[in-house]
Formats: structure tokens, sequence, C-alpha cells
């Protein structure tokens, strides 16, 4: 009887390791920015967390190039989804990327985004080069990105609760350089912030 335990425990602790094969962090010497695949089925808000928890952000891709790097050196040809960090949670049909880059470059799968029973976040499909609207409830896998800027994280402490109507300013030389809003546990995240240049964060919150 415990001769037959021991060879399922194995089985299991086998399936499991294969379940958890994150990539290599991948350098993409055009940009200078590197990528990590991790393989964990996240929903997508959990993915992007877990991308912020590691210093990075849930992928961003700007240019045909970079969707090709991470096309070909992390993706594994295989039938998962993989999510990147684009969304049109905030106005229906207006895409955008969590860092405040442009959303220029698109690689649209045909027919998407459709946004089919009110789909708002953004995946790469595993084996084909192109991108699809999905559901940010789903589990998939997904893509972190760090770039060569640091990612400044933080969370603040306020003597009345809650702190949802906040936003925290990066200020240089007076003007605003980003602005993010204070989520619901009184955390914000600066992306890419350049840090041989002084700066100031503001946080502001709305006037009752
Ligand atoms: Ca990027
Ligand atoms: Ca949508
Ligand atoms: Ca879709």
């Amino acid at each position: 009887m415990k001769k037959v335990f021991t060879i399922i425990l194995i089985i299991n602790l086998f399936i499991v390791s294969l379940t958890f094969a994150d990539s290599d962090k991948m350098l993409n010497e055009t940009n200078n920015h590197t990528y990590k695949r991790i393989d964990q089925s996240l929903n997508w808000n959990e993915a992007k967390k877990y991308c912020e928890s590691v210093g990075g952000y849930l992928a961003n891709v700007t240019t045909k190039e970079e969707n090709d790097f991470i096309f070909y050196s992390l993706l594994n040809n295989d039938n998962k989804l993989y999510w990147l960090g684009g969304t049109d949670e905030k106005v229906e049909g207006s895409w955008e990327w969590i860092t405040g880059e442009d959303w220029t470059y698109t690689n649209w799968n045909t027919g998407e985004p459709n946004n089919l029973r009110d789909e708002d976040s953004l995946h790469f499909y595993g084996n084909k080069n192109a991108w699809n609207d999905m559901r940010m409830h789903i589990n998939a896998n997904f893509i972190c990105e760090w770039s060569t800027g640091v990612t400044i994280s933080s969370c603040v402490q306020m003597n009345e609760s809650p702190v949802t109507d906040a936003t925290a300013m990066l200020m240089q030389s007076g003007e605003i350089f980003q602005k993010v809003p204070i989520d619901e546990n009184g955390c914000y995240i600066f992306y890419n912030v350049d840090e041989d240049k002084d700066f100031t964060i503001v946080i502001r919150r709305k006037a009752n």
C-alpha cells in the first residue's frame, strides 16, 4: 500500500513542475527590455499584480518588432492564451496600455476586437501571431516586461478611508509626468521612471 502511494506522489509532482515552467528572463536587444513568460493561470488583474510584484508590468507591445520578439522567443506554439497589458475597461473601444505608452501598433486577429460579452483585456494566442480581446476574469498565462526605467510602487496611509478617490502624480519641474489612480488598498504604481531625474510624488484627493 505504501509503495502505490509513493508512485502517485511522484507522478503528481511531475505534473506540477510541468505546469509552472516559466521561461527564462529574455533580453530584447533592440529596446533593451526584458521579458518573461509566466506559466501560471491567473485572471487579468491578478496577472497585472503579479508582474508588478516582481518589479515589472504586464507586457505592452508597441511595435511589430516587440510583438514578434515575444511571439517567436517566448511563446511555445501551444494552444494556451497569454495576457498582455492592454485594456479598454475605462472606455469601451478605447484601448490603452497600462504604462500609458501610445496605442498605435496593433496585431488584432481577424474580426477582433469584438467585445463579445464585454471583453476588456488583451491576450496573445500561444500558437498564432495575433491578439484577441477577452473577458478580464478568465484565467490565462501571461508575459511580464521590464524596462530600463524603474517602476515605483507604493501604498499611502490616509487617516480616513476609503482612498479610492485619490490620484498620485509624478511631478517634475512643476509639470505632471504621470498620473495614476490609487487602488482600493491605497497603492499606486508609476512605470518607467527615469531614476536620474529628480521628481516629486503628489497625492491628491478629490474635495468632498
Ligand atoms: Ca513594451
Ligand atoms: Ca471591450
Ligand atoms: Ca474577442
